[in-house]
């Protein structure tokens, strides 16, 4: 198992459609490993290959609470088959967007059909936080992000920042005292 570098935002491949994976081999297994390490030592929720660079259909995702045992799950090429007309709003974060959160509306129970890690067809029906961090999820699959959801004033001062943010973090940029990195920001 490894930890592997999380891309974040404006980073293009981000904006991939994933591939199906087909079967969950030992190399789909080992990568599951590997961002299962990844997102506990974040750390995070969920986490999609693709924000890990491999623009496959593959998703973990821990949601037990910290008093609790971990209850990792593995999700290979998921289908929506269904979702309710009623919608819960959620404040959303992501691990490609750094200490950013913003509430995102999306339907409140969906239905899923997917791979699990011994290659098993199986169905589940998601509702509460499972539900929104698998719409999440399934949206990077698709090279959509959380950000994509909101007001287009919003979404765009988002990215400006964190485009902003990795020029100067870029490798050759000028290095300027940190408080006046923050007042050029303005942010
Ligand atoms: O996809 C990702 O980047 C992971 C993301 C999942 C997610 C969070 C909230 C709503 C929908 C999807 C995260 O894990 S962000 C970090 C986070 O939520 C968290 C981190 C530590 C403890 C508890 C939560
Ligand atoms: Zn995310």
């Amino acid at each position: 198992m490894a930890i592997r570098p999380i891309l974040c935002l404006p980073d293009p491949r981000l904006r991939a459609v994933s591939e199906k994976v087909g079967v969950v081999d030992d190399a789909v297994r080992a990568l599951m490993d590997d961002m299962l390490e990844t997102m506990y030592d974040a750390p995070g929720i969920g986490l999609a290959a693709i924000q890990i660079g491999v623009a496959r259909r593959v998703i973990v995702m821990d949601l037990a609470r910290k008093d609790e045992e971990p209850a990792p799950r593995f999700f290979a090429d998921p289908e929506i088959l269904e979702t309710s007309e009623e919608e819960s709003v959620y404040e959303e974060g992501c691990l490609s967007i750094p200490e950013y959160y913003e509430e995102v509306s999306r339907p409140a129970k969906i239905r899923v059909r997917y791979l699990d890690r011994d290659n098993k067809r199986c169905e589940i029906e998601a509702e509460g936080l499972l539900a929104t961090c698998l719409q999440h999820e399934m949206d990077h699959l698709e090279g959509k992000l959380f950000i994509d959801h909101l007001s287009r004033l919003k979404r765009e001062r988002a990215i400006k920042k964190f485009t902003k943010a990795a020029r100067q973090d870029a490798p050759g940029a000028p290095r300027r005292a940190p408080e006046i990195r923050e007042k050029q920001s303005g942010l």
